[in-house]
């Protein structure tokens, strides 16, 4: 059928059931039909996920609106469905669903959050089961993703007295553009799995807080939608992922530049998905029974919400493709995911704007180092070189939850510390709430360390002594510990 015929008469729904399989397979999103039969074998995320869907409406909040308008052929837009008489079939939910849906109604009013790890407690409590698994997974044992926490706690202040500390003032900038406090908001996939308005919550608390967005490559939201969600001066950062065909880059770097995006952050730690099983195995249940059981087909039962749709990143990015990227745009480049100093150094040697020293929230290589304490390595070896003179900035992520987080980075040297999923069970309103946490977190605590401004926060007013004795809990003897008997009446004090 040609797309004007469907023009003219809409095709019924029971049309589109009958192409349900791979030698023709037509799905219905947002009410119009698109013909995948062609697109099935190349789509990022496998072709089981979309046989799920044959036939069937698969109208899902994981990809932005417009994504098969853009990505799909015109003569494969079959044109408006006729729904009626559809039975919408309600889907059996689980008890699980039912009870997570009673504890959404009923979460705790949000003032009664103290703090980011409040938010977190009521956001597993109240998402759906694949949104919690897809934001909380770190990689393999997430050994590195609690090391990220770990750190923080390895340092400690070394408070200053009797400094005039009536007035506090935390403001300071990140690439020369205001910031009301040193943290941005860092790019976080699929905020949608969140909350329906996804990225824009970030992009309205930003500007209700005063600090800047970076916004994701794999938003829910397209990404000018997240621009235009932003008030006239609104400063944003785009994240990029380098797909395999450059020109798709160039074209996704050269708009944003249009639409003023002023900064570019490009992640260099995720040459390939790291394996978070949680994630994992929460799609395998999803994909599991409908795949397997009506079509025959064997399941992919090793994606997630985030393999699913990643395979488009290049692993092949490499230090030669620095001055492409510095001929194709203007913005500052910054490379996010550097792990050592002598790929900082690399950076600045190039001449990019700045270095992100991050493990991905824990969710890349297990057992990498957490940005913090990267920092001392970094900050020392840019400063032997003198390599910070032209303006190179180095900021981190990973494992803030404190405003004594962010202080004991800057006063390492950070200009800024990047915060990611924690708080969406709230909407934007959580948002701005979070924030406001770590303003009033951070205003006691520069009074308690005798720092009345950001340049008063230094490296004398921490001790690092332990940071690199990094401990790992030794594996515990399962066998002697299930098998063991102690002797009648003595116990053993195994527990
Ligand atoms: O950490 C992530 O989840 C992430 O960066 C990602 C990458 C590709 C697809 C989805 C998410």
């Amino acid at each position: 059928m040609s797309s004007s015929d469907a023009e003219k008469r809409p095709l019924h729904h029971s049309e589109v059931a009958k192409h349900a399989d791979k030698d023709s397979l037509w799905v219905i999103v947002n009410g119009n039909a698109y013909d995948l039969t062609e697109f099935a074998p190349e789509h990022p995320g496998g072709m089981g996920i979309l046989l799920k869907y044959a036939g069937k409406d698969a109208t899902e909040p994981i990809h932005p609106p417009g994504t098969l308008e853009q990505y799909l052929p015109k003569d494969k837009h079959l044109g408006p469905v006729d729904l009626s008489g559809l039975e919408i079939v309600a889907k059996q939910e689980t008890q699980e669903e039912k009870d997570r849906k009673k504890r959404a109604e009923e979460k705790p009013p949000m003032d009664e959050c103290l703090s980011l790890y409040d938010f977190e407690a009521v956001a597993k409590s109240v998402l759906p089961v694949g949104a919690w698994a897809y934001y909380s997974s770190g990689a393999d044992d997430e050994i590195t993703m609690r090391e990220n926490r770990n750190a923080y706690q390895r340092i400690w202040f070394r408070p200053r007295i009797l400094r005039d500390v009536t007035t506090i003032d935390f403001s300071s900038t990140i690439l020369g553009h205001k910031t009301s406090l040193p943290i941005y908001i860092t790019a976080t996939a699929l905020g949608k799995l969140g909350h329906p308005e996804g990225e824009k919550n970030l992009t309205w608390a930003a500007h209700e807080q005063g600090v800047i967005q970076m916004i994701p490559t794999l938003a829910s939201c397209s990404f000018d939608e997240i621009v235009d969600a932003a008030k006239p001066g609104q400063v944003q950062f785009m994240q990029l992922y380098v797909n395999k065909d450059r020109e798709i880059t160039r074209k996704i770097v050269q708009h944003a530049e249009k639409r003023g995006i002023k900064g570019l952050f490009i992640t260099v730690d995720a040459p390939q998905l790291g394996r978070r099983e949680k994630d994992m195995r929460q799609k395998f249940a999803d994909e599991g029974s409908n795949v397997q059981r009506t079509q025959g087909e064997s399941v992919d039962k090793t994606q997630g919400a985030a393999r699913a749709i990643s395979s488009f990143i290049d692993p092949g990015l490499s230090w030669k493709d620095i001055p492409w990227f510095k001929s194709i745009t203007k913005m500052p480049i910054i490379l996010k995911g550097v792990q050592c100093w002598e790929d900082a150094v690399l950076a600045a040697e190039q001449g990019l704007a700045g270095v992100v020293l991050s493990n991905h929230g824990g969710r890349q290589l297990d057992f990498a180092r957490s940005g913090i304490e990267i920092l001392e390595e970094v900050m020392r070896e840019l400063k032997k070189r003198d390599l910070l003179k032209n303006g190179f900035e180095v900021y981190i992520d990973g494992g803030v939850r404190r405003a004594g987080d962010v202080l004991k980075a800057i006063a390492l040297g950070a200009k800024a510390v990047g915060i990611g999923h924690a708080y969406s069970a709230y909407g934007h309103e959580g948002v701005i709430k979070a924030i406001q946490i770590l303003k009033d977190e951070m205003e006691m605590n520069m009074r308690l360390i005798g720092a009345p401004t950001i340049q008063d926060v230094t490296p004398e007013m921490i001790d690092t002594a332990g940071l690199s004795n990094r401990l790992v809990d030794g594996a515990s003897d399962y066998l002697m510990r299930a098998n063991y008997e102690p002797l009648a009446g003595v116990g053993n004090g195994l527990g």
